[in-house]
């Protein structure tokens, strides 16, 4: 019999850099490089150390400083001494052209950036027609003003510019007209796609539409799969969903659909979610937004506000929305001695205080879940149902026979 001999697969190593700035403070720089290096772990790397600097702004022409820079090089040759090689050097913000033609010339490894290690996790998880053809684009946008970096890496490797630079320009010229002309493809193939989901949207019937949005990872595919019996793919990776999926659910005798899309994320280029807009016209043109929350997570004010920025960005600000606070069971805070007067901050804020303050803030339009626990969805069913069925008698007041079509347990009679 033949033996088989399981070897693991080798981890891609990386390094991650971030700055403190005098809009960035220390705090701030530790959680974006916590969420950088799930970034990468999730792209499949495992991050080995990570380096920070204290500057007013990053280097036009490094990012970091000259001598951090050194540091960097410094401890990838002393891994490699050690037999552990580097296989990348990833940075927190979006690098230029001219800061990675520097930084990879003095260092020698791959280098990657926020929004190219998105990009990479984006190419990875889509699987849908829409999504494939969303991240090309992306990726094209991306790579466009970049392309000469590619080249220069030519050179370099052959030794100087002397005789290439002719040729090494002509193939710049054609390499982004193939680009050009492939994006122009890509963004004809989207409008097709467009056209034929505004049909299909056309088609689904008087129905209320609810989108659940909010940041990466916080829920939203769990709460999909609990509220509409689905199996939408859900995981403790970011970007687990990339395109829209949208479920008809039927609540009480109400039937209304409900749709799960992409996650948000700070630092995300406009142009980036600009390429998300197929997926995003589902959030876009939804009557009532679900906006969840991970409460768990340290900043998930941030979060909130990051989303709020974003919806703003693709025109879909100021639709009724209800703010789902998920993940309590996972929340902790550190509890305040009793004679302890001083007003609470944000680490030994209580879960109580906490939803006191929300509710008073979003005048109850808010709501407490554990979906892992199922821990107040029976509530959370109900609320969604009124607020549903609110809607709907608004937007539709003579389709109320759609009430009688469905018993109560939701089968169609
Ligand atoms: N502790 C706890 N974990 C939860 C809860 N709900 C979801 N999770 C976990 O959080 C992780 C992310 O869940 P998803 O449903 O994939 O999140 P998402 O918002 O769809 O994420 P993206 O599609 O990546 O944007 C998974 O590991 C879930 O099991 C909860 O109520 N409590
Ligand atoms: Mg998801």
């Amino acid at each position: 019999m033949k033996e088989f001999v399981i070897t693991e697969a080798k981890v891609e190593t990386a390094v991650i850099v971030g700055l403190i700035t005098p809009r960035q403070d220390e705090r701030k720089t530790k959680e974006y490089l916590d969420e950088l290096e799930f970034l990468a772990e999730t792209a499949g790397a495992k991050v080995v150390r990570r380096f920070t600097q204290r500057v007013n702004g990053a280097s036009g022409v490094t990012y970091v400083g000259s001598g951090k820079l050194a540091e960097i090089k410094e401890f990838i040759k002393n891994e490699e001494d050690n037999e552990r090689e580097v296989g990348m050097v990833i940075f927190d913000d979006e690098l230029n052209i001219k800061q990675l033609r520097n930084i990879e010339k003095e260092l020698q490894v791959k280098i990657l950036d926020r929004t190219s290690l998105i990009l990479d996790i984006f190419a990875m998880r889509a699987q849908t027609v829409t999504a494939k053809t969303q991240v090309e684009l992306a990726q094209y946008k991306y790579m466009l003003p970049r392309l000469q970096r590619l080249w220069t890496h030519l050179e370099r490797q052959r030794g100087g510019s002397v005789g290439l630079r002719g040729p090494g320009e002509t193939q710049l010229e054609m390499d982004r007209r193939i680009i050009l002309s492939r994006m122009s493809l890509l963004k004809q193939r989207l409008k097709e796609i467009d056209t034929q989901k505004v049909t299909q949207r056309k088609n689904r019937g008087r129905l209320i539409r609810v989108a659940l949005v909010g940041y990466t990872n916080v829920g939203k595919s769990t709460i999909m799969n609990l509220i509409a019996k689905s199996e939408v793919f859900a995981e403790n990776k970011l970007f687990a969903t990339l395109d829209t999926t949208v479920r008809k659910v039927i609540i009480g005798n109400l039937p209304f659909l409900l749709g799960d899309t992409v996650g948000f994320i700070r630092k995300l280029p406009t142009d980036l979610v600009d390429s998300f807009k197929s997926t995003l016209d589902e959030v876009r043109e939804a009557d009532l937004l679900l906006h969840v929350v991970d409460i768990s997570h340290p900043d998930f004010e941030e979060q909130i506000n990051v989303v709020d920025k974003t919806l703003a960005d693709i025109d879909a600000a100021n639709k009724p929305t209800i703010i789902v606070f998920n993940k309590i069971d996972a929340y902790t805070w550190v509890e305040k001695e009793p004679d302890d007067l001083t007003p609470p901050t944000k680490d030994n804020i209580s879960l109580d205080d906490l939803m006191k303050t929300w509710m008073a803030k979003m005048h109850d339009n808010c709501f407490f879940i554990s979906a892992k626990e199922q821990t107040n969805l029976q509530g959370f069913k109900d609320m969604l149902y009124k607020k549903v069925k609110e809607l709907h008698v608004q937007k539709y007041p003579y389709n109320d026979f759609l009430f009688q079509n469905y018993n109560d347990e939701g089968e169609e009679i």
